[in-house]
């Protein structure tokens, strides 16, 4: 039995609508539509820098006009990046355009707020829901509002109608007990937040409703939690990175790591698909990249690539973690991605493109090889290999840059990993496909293409490059 499904997958740059063909051994995709996800800064008069926004309208109209294209489906699942949150009033209206969680309003807040890893177990993010939250607690949105929707569960809102949290993301949010797997009463109370805004939580595999009489159903919706659906894993020894905008370096586990070595290092335990534990930490991932493709005018990236393989590897390193490359680049002056980048790795002035994205991803693959050492040995796990999923997977030179860094083999792909552990989630919830998570993954490794990158044989050289960045 086979049956064709519809994923929304939406990303921090891009959304796409993905059918996909499940059942008896086969998993085609086709992405039949593709929009931009373009931010919206408003209100520079107010303030200098104004506030930026998702223009979540343009982005329901892409997922209506993918849903359109897609034709005549068994489900629907909706998936998107994490923290970020619409307020809508007792009559169901979006009250205001939800905030990017790159905005600054969340500058300085979670410095100020007590230490909550006890309770959710969130590595501290400057942008976690509970930080956007008490930035946003004195508004008259905030109090006027009666429901607060996470951007998937917004979106299936107002495909379906019906209200829910998603258990996957959240856990993204900071209020969610880690151990109980609900809101945190006594937290949200300590906050002094409104817990009458959280809706109740409901987890991958359950029905919200349905659109034009199609299915819509509950998946792991924060994208990195139906990426980890679809890492082609086998057994437990494996680290995974899901490469994007971000890179999710981290490990599948049982139960939470608490420890005060795992919150040092600011580690995060969120909640996965079919109750695992995302043993993980954000690090800065693709972003640097993107933006100063943006800032070049979108260049040949292939030609670009292949340059950068041709330049001397770990000549120029920067610490990614540094929170000063959060924010966008404005394309001009020292603010630049460029500019901070140049910068801090000490780049000369004569220094091309080239060089520079040698040195992003040396930096990557570094900042991916410490992230996965600590990994390992916060929560005391054995890791014989490295699963790197998403468009990152692509990208060749970061690969092998990668299995150098860790001295592991990276096995990489499938680039569509979030969209495939979506429709994963809906074929199993309707019957098409079963079996746990092993199941899944291995309908991807008999499917998809994966590619083996093998170590190279010294770590001296990215060993003295840690040094150098201090890590
Ligand atoms: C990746 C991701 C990360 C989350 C970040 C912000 O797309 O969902 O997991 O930390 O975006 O939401």
């Amino acid at each position: 039995m086979t049956g064709v499904f519809a994923a929304v997958d939406l990303g921090a740059s891009s959304g796409r609508v993905v059918t996909g063909r499940l059942g008896g051994g086969e998993l085609t995709l086709d992405v039949v539509h593709r929009f931009p996800n373009e931010p919206v800064r408003v209100g520079v008069t107010r303030n200098s820098e104004g506030t930026l926004h998702w223009d979540i309208l343009s982005l329901y109209r892409g997922v209506v006009e993918g849903l359109r294209k897609a034709g005549p489906v068994r489900s629907i699942g909706i998936d998107s990046w994490a923290v970020d949150y619409g307020l809508i009033d007792s009559s169901g209206a979006l009250l205001g355009n939800p905030v990017h969680y790159r905005d600054a309003r969340t500058d300085g807040i979670a410095g100020r707020v007590k230490d909550l890893y006890e309770v959710c177990g969130l590595q501290t993010l400057p942008f976690n829901t509970v930080y956007q939250l008490l930035a946003a607690r004195e508004t008259p949105q905030y109090e006027v509002a009666a429901r607060l929707l996470m951007i998937p569960d917004l979106l299936a809102y107002w495909l379906t109608g019906e209200i829910g949290a998603e258990y996957t993301n959240a856990s993204t949010t900071g209020l969610l007990d880690v151990r109980t797997r609900e809101w945190s009463s006594s937290l949200i109370d300590e906050l002094g937040l409104r817990g009458d805004l959280l809706p109740p939580v409901r987890h991958p595999g359950s029905v919200i409703g349905t659109y034009r009489g199609t299915p819509v159903i509950a998946v792991g919706s924060h994208d990195t939690a139906s990426a980890v659906v679809a890492v082609p894993a086998t057994g437990r020894d494996f680290a995974y990175i899901s490469c994007g905008t971000w890179s999710l370096v981290g490990l599948e586990l049982d139960r939470p790591v608490l420890s005060a070595a795992s919150r040092a290092a600011n580690f995060t335990n969120e909640g996965g698909v079919d109750s695992t534990i995302r043993y993980l930490r954000n690090v800065m991932g693709l972003w640097p990249l993107q933006e100063c493709l943006r800032e070049w005018g979108s260049p040949d990236l292939p030609q670009l690539l292949e340059a950068a393989a041709s330049e001397p590897g770990l000549a120029f390193v920067v610490d990614l973690d540094d929170p000063v490359f959060m924010p966008p680049g404005t394309g001009a002056g020292s603010t630049s991605m460029e500019g901070r980048l140049r910068k801090l790795a000490g780049l000369p002035a004569d220094a091309g493109r080239a060089t520079l994205v040698r040195c992003i991803l040396d930096s990557l693959a570094l900042a991916q090889r410490r992230a996965v050492r600590q990994a390992r040995e916060l929560a005391g796990r054995t890791v014989s290999v490295v699963h790197l999923v998403g468009g990152g997977a692509r990208n060749e030179l970061l690969c092998q840059l990668t299995a150098d860094a860790c001295g592991l083999p990276v096995l990489a792909g499938p680039v569509e990993a979030t969209a495939i552990g979506n429709l994963l989630v809906q074929a199993r919830a309707v019957g098409v496909v079963d079996g746990g998570l092993g199941a899944l993954r291995a309908l991807v490794r008999e499917t998809q293409r994966i590619v083996r990158y093998e170590p190279g044989v010294s770590d001296e050289a990215w060993a003295a490059a840690a040094a150098r960045v201090g890590r």
